[in-house]
């Protein structure tokens, strides 16, 4: 009969251990989400404070002059000016370079040596003082006053330098013509719709700094902006979106507190090995004559009259009673457990139970007596308390694969 015993108690002990398993694996899962959702309520409370930002921003930018919509670049006028500019340097840069070299040349004619000098060098020089000419004087010009002459109809060029230089957007500056906004919808707000949700506060904060960084350039020009882009409906979305995942923090702290204590609470709760979890709440009773008495493990114990059918509560299970007589892996140590706090006796205190545990092939409730008044004594048969004459690892190797064969 013991061996018998001992082979279902292993089978409990086995379904104990496979239930704790899943219970660590569960509170793994539940831990690494709560990392997870840690980190996502940082990103959410950081998108929360880019929309609450650019709210501002837009409130700010509206309050402040036009009506701002949707951000626009003005491409084909800034490229325009932009050329334009660029030409003006270009052409400034080219006047100086070929001033400064018509100077070069003037100094190696007027450093030609004129003794002896061979018809083309006379030539030569003959050309140049043609081409110098005379003064308002009538007397023959100096370099610097052929240059002036030259440079009378064109630009200084340090006008055409500060011409060059001119800011693009000021010049463009004023209601855009007619026709020229691209009221297209701005596929900047589109994209979100394409990305996965997880990217979706990044690309926002990228979207906001970019804009922002270009509005700062005064590249790009917010006008006439509608009701959408004014974020008070982002704002409230990303709020939503970051009380939910606080939420769900809350909700899964708890869990993992439940798991962790339950964890702890197990070891008192189901005897030695676990064995008991697998009886909780089997309920076992005897007709004892005037009363039936009913015993649920981890549960109630119950007198319930052969008479009227009345019920009176006789405990909840509390606790092992454990005796310290005996080291807690002898098979003594955990032997009876106390059922408490039941209904109160009349005159007495609440009624309670002891529940003493001897090894049996089944689940069975032996016999009670009330050994004190609204004190009650149960005898209770259960293979959870049989050991083995083989040891108690091959029984619990042997229910391990039973269980697999299932
Ligand atoms: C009921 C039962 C008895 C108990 C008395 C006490 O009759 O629960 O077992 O002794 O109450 O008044």
């Amino acid at each position: 009969m013991h061996d018998a015993g001992a082979k279902v108690r292993a089978k409990y002990i086995n379904e104990y251990r496979h239930y704790r398993a899943q219970a660590s694996a569960e509170l793994v899962r539940l831990e690494s989400l709560l990392i997870e959702l840690t980190a996502e309520e940082k990103t959410l409370r950081e998108a929360l404070a880019l929309a609450e930002q650019e709210k501002n921003y837009m409130e700010e930018q509206k309050r402040k002059s036009r009506t701002y919509t949707m951000p626009y670049l003005r491409t084909a006028l800034y490229e325009k000016l932009e050329s334009r500019n660029g030409a003006i340097r270009s052409l400034a840069r080219a006047l100086e370079n070929a001033v400064g070299e018509m100077r070069v040349l003037a100094k190696v004619v007027e450093s030609l040596d004129t003794d002896d000098a061979p018809p083309a060098v006379t030539g030569a020089l003959q050309s140049y003082s043609e081409w110098l000419g005379e003064n308002h004087q009538g007397l023959k010009a100096s370099l610097d006053e052929r240059l002036a002459e030259l440079m009378e109809w064109a630009p200084p060029i340090s006008q055409l330098e500060s011409m060059a230089d001119e800011n693009v957007f000021e010049m463009m500056d004023g209601a855009p013509e007619k026709g020229t906004i691209d009221t297209r919808p701005d596929p900047l707000t589109h994209l979100p719709s394409y990305l996965p949700e997880g990217i979706i506060p990044m690309y926002q904060k990228i979207v906001t700094w970019m804009v922002r960084m270009l509005v700062h350039l005064d590249i790009l020009h917010p006008v006439h902006l509608g009701v959408h882009t004014a974020s008070g409906k982002s704002v409230s979305e990303a709020q939503a979106a970051l009380d939910a995942c606080t939420q769900k923090i809350q909700d899964t702290e708890r869990d993992v507190k439940t798991h962790k204590k339950d964890a702890t609470d197990d070891d008192a709760k189901y005897g030695r090995d676990g064995e008991f979890k697998a009886l909780q709440d089997q309920c076992v009773s005897k007709d004892m004559g005037s009363y039936t008495y009913e015993m649920c493990f981890g549960g109630t114990a119950w007198q319930v009259s052969n008479n009227d059918g009345f019920k009176f509560n006789l405990g909840r299970f509390d606790h092992f009673d454990v005796d310290n007589k005996f080291s807690a892996d002898d098979e003594r140590h955990y032997l009876s457990m106390l059922y408490a706090h039941g209904q109160t006796c009349w005159n007495g205190p609440p009624r309670s139970t002891r529940v003493s545990l001897e090894c049996g092939a089944e689940n069975a409730l032996l016999h009670v007596f009330e050994a004190e008044k609204c004190t009650y004594s149960m005898r209770v048969t259960t293979p959870a308390v049989c050991f083995p004459r083989k040891s108690m690892e091959e029984l619990i190797d042997e229910a391990r694969i039973d269980h697999e064969e299932l």
